[in-house]
């Protein structure tokens, strides 16, 4: 513990603990049904990709059977999740996407 200049007098170190968030990977799963191009509109529209990105990922979760659209903080993970569940939903398709932590 330091002193204050020799005054004999505790000075309180204060360090402030930064935990880093826990981050969460976004997961895209395939299926049979859900038309190729409606996937890369989903993933550019919830995840800002470029066409060409979008693209490949498409085309590695439906060669893999899933893949990663991107790593968030909590509160942004479930909200990317419950937005893409609710589009495809809406427009009468099964994609799915889930989260697991990083
Ligand atoms: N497998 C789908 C098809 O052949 C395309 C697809 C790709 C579906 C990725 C979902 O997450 C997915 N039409």
């Amino acid at each position: 513990q330091p002193e204050d200049g020799g005054t004999g007098t505790a000075v309180q170190t204060a360090r402030p603990k930064l935990k880093r968030p826990p981050l969460y990977k976004v997961i895209l799963l395939n299926d049979d049904f859900t038309p190729m191009d409606f996937v890369v509109e989903v993933l550019m529209r919830f995840f800002a990709m470029s066409e060409e990105k979008a693209t490949q990922i498409m085309l590695h979760v439906h060669t893999r059977g899933v893949g990663v659209c991107g790593v968030f903080t909590r509160d942004v993970a479930e909200t990317k999740v419950q937005q893409v569940n609710e589009y495809s939903r809406r427009h009468q398709h099964p994609l799915l996407c889930t989260m697991e932590e990083a």
